[in-house]
């Protein structure tokens, strides 16, 4: 759709004026207030009906999409059969009922997330009836955005986008929309970032304020002044934390970021250079005396445990960036076997990093990596795992589901292969010795909110549990997932009624929904419980 957006509109801090944005017109009609942000959701509650609250769909044994088992797969997994998706799902995010929204392109796999989105239900499977596309009438472009859940509302926060100048696409817009998963809405904010961005990264703190980092105003401009997004206090910018080596020209390509247990948030460069960015005040940030091996925008980087990265590098490197103490350290560890650009990094529910898709070549189908690959984070060692019918490139994407699969999907747009397709991966511990379906211990009973430190209870359907674990609900989007970690969790259990510790510290496990996982005898997973954390 190109020509909507006039070329005057290509200008900083320029407000919203062609977008039908529904909070305004709601405030027109003297319904929502103009510059509520606490109350905004509440607001739109209280305007449709429906109560809130959070549910867990699915349940029952996951079932991997294919008639015959392979003899092997409680040794690699299978990937589950072909499944058409409605457009090319560059961005995927997990919604606290356990859908999972994405965007990216038209039906054809063309360019533009600027009129429809899909809401997926994995209850209902893989078919037509299984998706929701809807219509965005935000007026954003949300191609190359960025996505995230904000941990108080649930909501699903969209940062920048794409936007279309004299007919050039890959310019960048300041919007700020979102989605509201209680009644599948999306809406434009009257808000807007302080610069434009497109490929920026965001980051849930501690405190549950979303950090926004990097992203580029226009095609030779970076956005090297982080913003910060909080529902009771709305948007400010952090001019103290301006750097153009940490996320501006220098990496501005979705920085990778995370909340760091010593309250700050840790940033590492494409380029090797390491940071720590204070979020409070105007802002701040300091390097660290760490110095990686150079890295690369389309590999994966994934926080699989409390402070420890497993970043792969260029010339098939990785290593395990250890944020825990006073200096940051890093460990090269073997590697994954060849370089995976455009392979994606998800931490499943037993602690094991799945990696997946990716290429030799970027982009180009050269050294295609159909096969997967699991990492174990005790013994360091890789295990080949099952293979994939399609390539996964760029604007390819994984993300962990609920029932403890994980739905591999896209790519394209552009790229050697159009895929408006998933795969979805069930891991070996889904699988029996003789490959056949195991049977899952089942969560009965626990809170759908908690806090830090606090006990919580839950029961199951069977005795012998042996860990708890708990896997933030993820949002990926090329070849990073910025909100993914992973935690054991201590518990006692008496009978089938367990004890569950939660974790002291926000800085360890930040504000959001999670997904609580038990493990039975045989380390068979449960399909997970959604819970509030904060
Ligand atoms: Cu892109």
């Amino acid at each position: 759709m190109t020509g909507q957006f006039a070329p005057a509109s290509f200008l900083p801090f320029k407000k919203k004026a062609l977008h039908t944005c529904s909070a305004l017109l709601l405030a027109a009609l003297g319904v929502l207030p103009t510059t509520s942000h606490a109350g905004f959701f509440d607001d739109l509650a209280n305007l449709f009906g429906g109560g809130g609250g959070t549910t867990t769909p699915g349940g029952g044994t996951t079932a991997p999409g294919q008639a015959v088992i392979p003899a092997d797969a409680y040794l690699k997994g299978t990937f589950g059969a072909v499944a058409s998706w409605p457009l090319i799902p560059i961005h995927v995010v997990l919604l606290p009922d356990g859908r999972v929204m994405s965007y990216g392109t038209d039906a054809q796999g063309v360019q533009t997330a600027q009129f429809n989105y899909d809401i997926w239900d994995p209850s209902k499977g893989t078919g037509t009836a299984s998706h929701l596309m809807l219509p965005n009438t935000t007026g954003t472009d949300l191609f190359c955005n960025a996505q995230i859940v904000v941990p108080s509302s649930g909501a699903v926060l969209l940062t920048g986008g794409d936007r279309t100048i004299n007919g050039v696409r890959n310019y960048s817009a300041d919007d700020v929309d979102f989605f509201d998963y209680r009644y599948n809405a999306m809406s434009a904010s009257p808000d807007r970032m302080s610069a434009l961005r497109w490929y920026p990264s965001v980051v849930t703190l501690a405190n549950g304020k979303i950090l926004v980092l990097g992203g580029r105003a226009d095609p030779n401009t970076p956005a090297p002044t982080p913003d910060l997004y909080s529902e009771a206090e709305g948007w400010r910018t952090l001019p103290g934390a301006t750097s153009d080596d940490a996320y501006g020209i220098r990496n501005w390509s979705y920085p990778r970021a995370w909340q760091a247990p010593n309250g700050k948030v840790f940033v590492a460069t494409i380029w090797g250079g390491t940071y720590y960015v204070d979020p409070t005040g105007a802002g701040s940030l300091a390097a660290t005396p760490l110095k990686l091996t150079e890295g690369d925008v389309y590999l994966p980087s994934v926080m699989y445990a409390p402070g420890k990265i497993l970043a792969f590098r260029k010339l098939n490197k990785a290593v395990i960036i250890d944020i825990n103490g006073a200096t940051p350290t890093a460990t090269t560890v073997k590697s994954v076997g060849q370089d995976r650009y455009h392979g994606s990094a998800t931490v499943l529910p037993n602690g094991q990093v799945f990696v997946n898709g990716g290429s030799m070549v970027t982009n180009v189908a050269n050294g295609v990596a159909y096969q997967a690959k699991l990492w174990n984070p005790t013994t360091k060692a890789w295990t080949v795992a099952a293979t994939a019918k399609k390539m996964r490139l760029y604007h390819s994407v994984s993300l962990l589901l609920p029932d403890a699969t994980v739905l591999t999907a896209g790519g394209g747009a552009p790229g050697p292969a159009t895929n408006l397709n998933a795969e979805i991966y069930t891991p070996p511990y889904l699988y029996k010795a003789d490959s056949s379906l195991a049977v899952r211990p089942v969560i009965q009973s626990a809170p759908t909110a908690t806090t830090w430190g606090a006990s919580i209870a839950a029961t199951t359907d069977v005795t012998g549990i042996s860990r708890v674990t708990l896997v933030k609900t993820g949002s990926a989007t090329h070849t990073v997932d910025f909100d993914q970690r992973f935690m054991d969790l201590g518990f006692t259990a008496a009978g089938t009624n367990l004890t569950i510790r939660v974790p002291a510290s926000a800085n360890v496990a930040p504000p959001g929904y999670y997904m609580l996982f038990v493990f039975n005898s045989a380390g068979v997973p449960s399909v997970a419980k959604i819970i509030k954390l904060g």
